[in-house]
């Protein structure tokens, strides 16, 4: 009994002394100055809004530390099986206003720095955002543990602490330009340094196996090169409860033996060259969106992280004394993507060499851990490692893969004997030159359950990507869980008024917990009044944007003119090519007009965002484009406020939370089947905004929610693309006839010099892999619809409103019960 071991008198003094939580904002401004005075050593006379803004986080994470404590205390208790969420990026954004917003004192701050002389607008703008992730995979994992600490599972994200997040964007004579990411220059508020906490972790070596007395054969791994993780543990509040979660982050550091040898030799430069080498690791996030790129200081992050954070998961089961069989019921993994899938091997590992477990009982134990979750079926996107290259740096782990390959074939052939063809097509190992690790295969094989992030994508990887496994598994293993947004900051905070206008209709904030209570605004769809309030929000969050661009790009936009949005990933999937080729389109159609004409044009503000891979040369070459044609236009008195062309250079979370609930219209446009699911699609219409998209991803989903008079569909489906692409590779297929006119405009120099579009152009005019001319016209079409419907302000208002009240299912609170209830089967903990 732990409580028993303390004296009483000493609990008391605990007692007494304990932080509080605040009783009102004289106590916040009490921890306020405190914090100003002493832990950054400022006054009164030099606290700037950068000082104030770090004093109130540091006042607001000592309340979420002391319910971060509780939390860990209840589930140490309690005692019941947790789940671990496994995820290279986590896309964080900023953390004041939610930390606020969960521990129940935005009140009392907004007036406790008011008194001081600060705006808390201002305090929360200092804040830098932690970008450690590229875009929907990392949002989604933020999400995700918010909604697990929301609904009250005992659940604990692990990543990797980056010094560097995602690059800054700037754009310089059209181009994208890339800098570094400097967020803990200022040091972070929202971090707990575990200096204490430290895990070893080898690379590369030898592998040896000997006899031992028993007889048995036992495989050593030695001889390598040796780091030490360290944790850095950031809390994770839930909203409307107590619960306070763990995402624990590593940091690498040299290990004390590393360069201690050399320092006492006299050689400082080499040693200081060793362990800069070892902080390396943890350095930079790599900036690659739906691109795999073998480098080996990658595969290095993956292992390092997946070691830390095995080792620490072990220790904690360790503690409760269960035998090994166990350890599945009381730890569910999750692997985000096939990044920590070197885990399912690492605690083979484990459990074979380190603890003596029989390889079948070990097997058992690790499949019955681990889920799966798959967010791509592109090819360029599924991670190989080259053979030699992940031999040389994890020798055992390539030997425990060779084994764990064996079996799985042997049970293959005993299955289906005489199928040789189907062996090599599932073997972990391709056996291209040099062979490669086909990580999706072995993350399958090790999993108990395989999930896709949207129907359509759940459905595409069983009939084409992981075909075989259907065959080999049962269609059982292979499942659909459906992305999710927390509510919390992309209604919430992003949109407050809509969140408060809402509210006065549903009668409270409940609807931030139970998303279907969106329902409740339904009846209101055609009410005047409501409409009025609705629109006047809409109007106030385009002028909230407007000055974004008046401060950032420099020129006015007209915040009654539809606004068209299109921020995410850069990418030839995702088809900002396409949209930015139909802004040409209107541009030459408005040239084409007479004044008369030009009267019946719908006025449009196109807006972009989003940052491209730095070596990807056809995105760079895209957002070129669009910043050309953004100047060409913008400065076209024949245009006028007909049409303006935007790009909003570093798209993150913090200007996603002004850019979406401005939009009336937001473009989700990849090629079918191309999109696994898309989340800011449902952020986009969970703030009145509606889709033009195509049916992929979860547009179909929305659609069925929503209903399809709520959204703007167009183009081929998924099920034609092949034959499309089979027809461009085998024929010449003409262009059309609309898009020949742009590329004639752009081949004109319209744009400025053609040659930098010369591969963008032919990429269309060749084999139009995305389909782009395909799909052109239909994509037109639509657009004139978008404009026509625009008109009709009373039939476009209440289509919005309709659409936000059907858009309850798209909670991550619900995405994470499905996936405790059907995957991880873990139940909630209440924390009073
Ligand atoms: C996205 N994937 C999907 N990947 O593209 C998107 N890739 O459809 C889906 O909604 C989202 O995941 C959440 O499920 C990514 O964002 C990456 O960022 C990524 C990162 C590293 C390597 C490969």
């Amino acid at each position: 009994n732990i409580e028993a071991s303390i004296p009483s008198e000493s609990r008391q003094v605990w007692q007494k002394f304990g932080v509080k939580e605040f009783g009102g904002k004289d106590e916040f401004q009490q921890e306020f100055i405190r914090h100003v005075e002493t832990t950054l050593a400022r006054s009164i006379y030099n606290c700037d809004d950068l000082a104030a803004y770090q004093a109130a986080s540091q006042a607001i994470r000592d309340r979420l530390i002391i319910a971060w404590n509780k939390t860990q205390q209840k589930h140490t208790t309690k005692d019941q099986k947790r789940v671990y969420y496994l995820s290279l990026e986590f896309l964080m954004g900023r953390a004041m206003d939610n930390a606020m917003l969960n521990a129940g004192i935005k009140d009392i701050t907004k007036a406790g720095v008011a008194d001081l002389g600060f705006k808390i607008e201002d305090l929360l703008e200092q804040e830098p955002d932690a970008a450690l992730g590229n875009g929907g995979l990392g949002r989604l994992a933020a999400c995700f543990i918010d909604s697990i600490a929301s609904t009250n599972y005992p659940g604990w994200g692990y990543g990797l602490r980056y010094q560097y997040g995602i690059f800054k964007q700037r754009i310089v004579d059209g181009y994208q330009v890339e800098s570094p990411d400097y967020w803990l220059t200022f040091s972070n508020p929202w971090e707990i340094p575990r200096y204490e906490i430290q895990i070893d972790v080898m690379f590369y070596g030898y592998t040896r196996k000997y006899t031992n007395d028993d007889g048995k054969v036992v495989h050593v791994w030695e001889g390598g090169e040796q780091v030490q993780a360290v944790a850095y543990d950031v809390p994770v509040p839930g909203y409307g409860t107590e619960t306070t979660n763990n995402l624990r982050l590593w940091a690498s550091k040299p290990t004390r033996e590393f360069d201690f040898e050399k320092f006492n030799a006299g050689d400082y430069e080499s040693s200081v060259r060793e362990s800069q080498k070892a902080e390396t690791i943890s350095a930079v996030l790599y900036p690659n969106d739906n691109f795999y790129s073998g480098k080996e200081l990658r595969l290095k992050q993956q292992y390092f992280w997946v070691a830390a954070s095995l080792n620490d998961i072990i220790r904690r089961f360790k503690k409760t004394h269960r035998p090994w069989k166990e350890f599945p019921d009381q730890v569910a993994i999750q692997l985000n993507d096939t990044h920590p899938t070197l885990a399912v091997v690492e605690l083979q590992r484990i459990l074979v060499d380190m603890e003596g477990v029989e390889w079948d009982d070990a097997w058992k134990i690790v499949t019955n851990t681990f889920g799966y979750t798959n967010h791509t079926v592109l090819p360029e996107a599924l991670e190989k490692w080259p053979v030699p290259l992940f031999q040389n740096l994890l020798p055992r782990h390539m030997e425990i893969i060779y084994d764990i390959n064996l079996f799985f074939l042997q049970q293959v052939e005993k299955l289906f004997p005489k199928e040789r063809e189907l062996l090599a097509r599932v073997s972990i190992i391709e056996e291209s030159s040099p062979q490669q690790v086909r990580m999706a295969y072995l993350a399958i094989i090790g999993s108990h359950k395989v999930n896709g992030v949207a129907e359509l994508h759940s459905e595409l990887i069983k009939t084409t990507i992981f075909k075989d496994f259907v065959t080999i598994y049962g269609p059982d293993k292979f499942m659909n869980v459906t992305n999710g947004i927390t509510p919390r900051r992309w209604l919430h905070q992003a949109n407050p008024k809509l969140s408060d206008l809402i509210a006065s209709k549903v009668g409270s904030y409940d609807f931030l917990k139970d998303l279907n209570l969106l329902k409740k605004i339904e009846p209101f769809a055609h009410d005047p009044k409501f409409q009025d309030e609705w629109v006047a929000i809409k109007k106030f969050n385009k002028a909230r944007l407007a000055a974004h661009i008046k401060q950032y790009n420099g020129f006015d936009i007209n915040i009654d003119a539809l606004f068209d949005v299109q921020v995410k990933r850069i990418h030839e999937y995702k088809r900002q090519q396409m949209n930015i080729f139909g802004v040409i389109h209107r541009y030459l159609s408005i040239k084409a007009m007479t004044e008369k004409e030009k009267k019946e044009v719908t006025p449009r503000v196109c807006i972009f965002g989003g940052k491209s891979a730095p070596g990807y040369y056809m995105a760079k070459t895209i957002i070129k484009l669009i910043n050309a044609v953004s100047e060409v236009v913008n400065a076209d008195a024949d245009v006028g406020d007909l049409l303006k062309v935007v790009f909003i250079a570093d798209y993150n979370v913090s200007k996603a939370e002004i850019i979406i609930p401005a939009s009336d219209i937001s473009q989700h446009i990849s090629t079918a089947g191309t999109e696994a699911s898309g989340t800011s699609n449902m952020k986009f219409v969970l703030n009145g905004g509606l889709i033009l998209g195509t049916v992929d991803g979860a547009n179909i989903e929305i659609t069925r929610e929503v209903g399809e008079n709520n959204i703007f569909l167009f183009g081929h489906l998924a099920e034609s693309v092949e034959d499309l692409r089979h027809k461009h590779r085998f024929s010449k297929v003409p262009l059309d006839p609309n898009l020949e006119k742009v590329f004639e405009a752009i081949e004109s120099g319209t744009f400025g010099d053609p040659n930098i579009y010369n591969s963008l152009v032919s990429s269309v005019t060749g084999s139009d892999y995305y389909l782009v001319s395909d799909d052109f016209q239909s994509y037109l079409d639509a657009q004139k619809l978008v404009d026509q419907d625009f008109k009709n302000k009373d039939t476009w208002v209440s289509r919005s409103i309709t659409a936000v009240a059907n858009m309850g299912f798209f909670s991550s609170d619900r995405a994470i019960d499905e996936y405790a209830e059907s995957i991880w089967n873990v139940e909630p903990i209440a924390v009073e």
